[in-house]
Parts: C-alpha cells; sequence; structure tokens
C-alpha cells in the first residue's frame, strides 16, 4: 500500500511545519515570575492590607459617663443603652467600605462589653439586658451576617481590676481574658492593644508571651501595637501616615510604649520585618461619644483617606455608638458622604482603555504574564515586570484624547516585596516633558494629588528601586473636591488646604509616657 505521504507531497511539508511548531513550542517556556524580595507579607497581612480600611468602635461606661478614660470605679449601672443594635453598627461598616470592624471590649477602665467568667465589672452586673447581654457576641453575629471582619481591643491597663499591679496576677488575668474572647467568638481578625500603664502601679506587661498566645489560638489574627509584630501604630492619632511610608521596618528598633516617630511614620528602607502602619483617627473629637461633638466633615475624612490609605497604611476610623447605643444620624450621615466622595473619584479610571507601553517587559514584549497593560487590571495580582537588565524604567500611557485630572493611584504588588524608593510623573505639554508630580514609596497604595493637568500622553518614571519595579495598577482619576496648591518647599504636590485633623483634645497619646492622670471626669 502506498504511504499517504508519497502520494501528496504537499502533506509531507504540513507534517514538517507541525513537527517544528511542536518543537519550538516544547521549548518556549512562559518566563517565570522574579524573585521576591524580601521582608514579605504573611498571608494575614495581606488580606489586612487589602481591606485598606477598619471601622473602630469606642464603647463603654465612658459613653455614659461623658469620660474618656474612665477611672473604673464607674458602677455598672451606668451601663444601659436603651437600643444597642450590633447590627446597625456592622450594617454601617459594610455598606461604608470597611473591611471589619474592632471593638473596645475592654477600655482602660477594665469593664468588660462581654460576660468574663473572671471578674463582676462587666454586662453581666448591668441593667442592659437584664445582665445577660454580651455585646462582643451581637458584633460576632452581626459581622459574619454582614461578611466583615471582627477585631477586639483589650485593653492591658486596667483601672478596675484588683490584680492590677501585680504583674504575674494581671498578666494571668489578661491571658485568660484575652483566651475568652479569641476561643468563644469565631474568626478574630485584629487583636488591637496599647502600651499604656497607671503611674501608681509598678508592673510588667508579657507582651512576647501574649502574641504568642494569640497567635495560637487565631493563627490569622493581626496584632495591632507600637511596634508591631503585625502592624504598627503610625505614631499620631490623626490618621496621618509619613509621605514616604515603609512597610519595611525593624522590629527591635522599637518596644511599646518607646516608639521612634521617624520609623513610626516613615518606616525603614532598610527594615528587615514586614510591619505595615495602621493610622487611627475619630470622626470626632473624642474617641468615646459626648452629646457635646459632632463629626468632623466628609471633606476632611477624605483628606485622611488621601494621607493613610494613599500613603500605604490602613486606616481605623472611630465611629463611637452613642449612649441608646447606635451610631448617631449625623455621624452616618457623614460616612455616606464619604462612601459618595470616594465612589466619585475612584470608581472611574479615566485611563480605562489608554494604550500602555513600557521601557521593556520581562520575558520580551510578546509575553503577557508582563505586559505594561496589566496595570489597567484593578488588584495586585497581575502586574508589569520590566526585563531584568534595564534600568531606565517607564510606563507611557496614551490616554487616546485630552484629559483633564488632577489625582494617580499606583500600586505595587506587595506580594512581591516593597520595591521603589522614588519616581516621578510626568505629562507631555506642547509638545515638551513636565514633570507634574513626584515622590518616595508606593507600596499597596498611593495616592498623589496635584493641580487639575490636561494631557493625552503621560509617563510614570521609576527613578529609584531595591530591586526591578513592578506595577500592579495606575489609576487617574479626577477628584472635584480637594484644593491642592504646590508646596513651594518640595516637588510633590502632594499638600491640600488644611481642612482637618488637627490634634484634637483626645488625641495625644502617652504610651511613652506612664500616665498620671485621666482626661475624662472621674467618677
Ligand atoms: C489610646 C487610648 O488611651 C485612647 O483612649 C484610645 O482608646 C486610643 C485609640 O488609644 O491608647
Amino acid at each position: 500500500m502506498t504511504p499517504i505521504h508519497s502520494r501528496n507531497p504537499s502533506f509531507l511539508l504540513s507534517l514538517l511545519c507541525l513537527i517544528d511548531v511542536c518543537v519550538s513550542l516544547g521549548s518556549s517556556h512562559p518566563t517565570p515570575p522574579p524573585l521576591p524580595i524580601a521582608p514579605l507579607p504573611s498571608a494575614a497581612q495581606l488580606r489586612w492590607q487589602l481591606g485598606e480600611m477598619a471601622l473602630f468602635l469606642h464603647f463603654g461606661p465612658n459613653t455614659f459617663t461623658d469620660s474618656e478614660w474612665g477611672s473604673g470605679y464607674a458602677p455598672p449601672s451606668v451601663f444601659r443603652p436603651s437600643s444597642l443594635d450590633a447590627r446597625q453598627w456592622a450594617r454601617t461598616a459594610a455598606a461604608g467600605g470597611f473591611a471589619r470592624v474592632v471593638l473596645t471590649a475592654k477600655h482602660h477602665d477594665g469593664f468588660c462589653l462581654w460576660p468574663s467568667a473572671y471578674t463582676d465589672y462587666s454586662v453581666r452586673s448591668s441593667p442592659w439586658r437584664a445582665g445577660r447581654g454580651d455585646v462582643v457576641a451581637e458584633l460576632a453575629a452581626a459581622a459574619r451576617e454582614y461578611g466583615i471582619g471582627l477585631g477586639v481591643y483589650l485593653s492591658p491597663w486596667d483601672r478596675h481590676d484588683p490584680s492590677y499591679g501585680s504583674t504575674v496576677k494581671y498578666n494571668e488575668y489578661y491571658l485568660g481574658q484575652m483566651t475568652e474572647l479569641l476561643t468563644n467568638y469565631g474568626d478574630i481578625q485584629e487583636v488591637w492593644l496599647d502600651g499604656a500603664k497607671g503611674d501608681d502601679k509598678e508592673m510588667e506587661y508579657h507582651f512576647d508571651c501574649w502574641f504568642q498566645l494569640i497567635h495560637q489560638l487565631q493563627p490569622g489574627v493581626m496584632i495591632f501595637s507600637d511596634a508591631g509584630p503585625d502592624t504598627r501604630w503610625i505614631g499620631d492619632e490623626a490618621g496621618v501616615a509619613g509621605s514616604t511610608c515603609w512597610s519595611l521596618f525593624n522590629r527591635s528598633s522599637v518596644t511599646i510604649g518607646h516608639i521612634d516617630e521617624q520609623s513610626s511614620r516613615h518606616g525603614d528602607p532598610h527594615g528587615i520585618d514586614w510591619v505595615p502602619a495602621e493610622c487611627d483617627v475619630s470622626i470626632r473629637q473624642g474617641w468615646f461619644w459626648h452629646s457635646s461633638e459632632h463629626p468632623k466633615s466628609a471633606l476632611e475624612l477624605l483628606d485622611i483617606y488621601y494621607k493613610s490609605v494613599g500613603r500605604n497604611c490602613l486606616l481605623i476610623l472611630n465611629v463611637p455608638p452613642n449612649s441608646s447605643g447606635l451610631i448617631s444620624d449625623e455621624d452616618l450621615q457623614v460616612l455616606r458622604e464619604f462612601s459618595a466622595l470616594r465612589i466619585t473619584i475612584f470608581s472611574h479610571n479615566v485611563a480605562w482603555n489608554a494604550t500602555v507601553t513600557a521601557s521593556s517587559v520581562r520575558g520580551g514584549d510578546n509575553e503577557t504574564r508582563f505586559s505594561p497593560s496589566n496595570v489597567l487590571q484593578k488588584g495586585i495580582s497581575s502586574y508589569w515586570a520590566p526585563d531584568e537588565s534595564e534600568s531606565d524604567w517607564a510606563i507611557f500611557l496614551d490616554l487616546g484624547q485630552l484629559i483633564s485630572f488632577n489625582v494617580l493611584q499606583i500600586q505595587e504588588p506587595i506580594q512581591m516585596g516593597q520595591r521603589i524608593i522614588e519616581f516621578q510623573v510626568d505629562i507631555l505639554a506642547s509638545g515638551e516633558w513636565k514633570t507634574i508630580a513626584n515622590g518616595t514609596t508606593i507600596g499597596y497604595k498611593r495616592l498623589l494629588r496635584f493641580p487639575m493637568v490636561e494631557t493625552q500622553f503621560l509617563r510614570f518614571i521609576i527613578n529609584k528601586s531595591r530591586a526591578s519595579p513592578l506595577i500592579s495598577y495606575i489609576g487617574i482619576h479626577a477628584d472635584p473636591f480637594s484644593t491642592v496648591y504646590a508646596d513651594p518647599f518640595s516637588t510633590v504636590y502632594d499638600s491640600v488646604t488644611a481642612r482637618s485633623s488637627s490634634t484634637k483634645r483626645f488625641s495625644f497619646r502617652q504610651r511613652n509616657k506612664r500616665f498620671g492622670y485621666a482626661l475624662g471626669s472621674a467618677i
């Protein structure tokens, strides 16, 4: 029988071509991703950072006694919210874009919002729900219902319990309470604590031991303190991070109660630990609700958002429930407006349809995994990567037409480490490149504001990086609300009219001092 190919020479040719294609396909494996550069975030730190914002809830006897730091002697009978509704708190958080709620399960006054077995100074001794209530349990259920996470603040400083002042006894008491909170309420995403101490009692907190136990009981938890281990305090209570802000940090250079302001605010480019910062601020003057105080405006919150989330940090915004146990209408209104402002500015990336090119592409121009156009995909899972051999890193955007904007959003894929040290943004105006903004550090998210510009062409240049820079997102936006002026002392047009966040009466934190007095009225 005659073989098919000898009857049909073109068949033989096709077969040879096919073999050739197969061989070349077999040898052209995709280029693997570049090496991450240490230190790197843990899975819990990544989840936390993607959440961007948390809602802080300061609630307890202080809410009813017009205090900030309760003396520890307010009778439990003062705790009588008429309409406490944890579902309203969780619903507010979820609707406002907050990924979790963090409740003062115990503040400095020592009163427990759950019926701790280790003390009578708790909701169990209060008239609320006839002593059968549990605020932590109600909030845990509500958070589950609305699909957000739960965190707890368990104050180390306890102005009520008699064991406070005896190191062993109090550390046992504290860990007993911590264990209750971390074993009875399901998944706890954050444990928040400070290093406050009364100056009338000599004792030590066994932080290392606490942290180990917390991680044993809740492996996915983030522990917040001045020094981490998982997230660090930014160093002020105005919600404002340094405009240079590394998640890199040296845990060993700080102790709880003794921060180094520089490294808290800015992190450390040579740090060996990954400890991103959390910015805490209250919507009102105080942390607890006071009938005489009113919320900040939505514009002030927007400014804080730019200076916290927009500087590689998490924003934890305190919205204190009032004495009826509800978040007040005026706070709800501000939160709704704050959401509306963010949606107006950020829901539309005017670069969505841009043609994006770059100085080089890892694996060559056909390697789609590292293509410059990846920067238009939301999130940090995909990214542009340059060729390892180059160092004049730049991304070019052709917007297709003249477009006006005054905000730039940039993200690094932080799962690969934080890399970029310095960058600049140029636009093509009258045939020449003009720098409209420059800055230091990006991290998870950097938001830059500058005076309104109009252009079709834009380039993002990375001037200095710890390793080949990777960019996962570029967003170009118009913000009609912020008024930006050029700071004559800086080339970074990232300063905005000071509408907000002046240091308030209760907003200083004496973590590095011992507390000799309380700001709230003593009962
Ligand atoms: C501080 C406390 O002293 C304040 O009362 C408030 O709870 C703030 C968030 O942390 O350490």
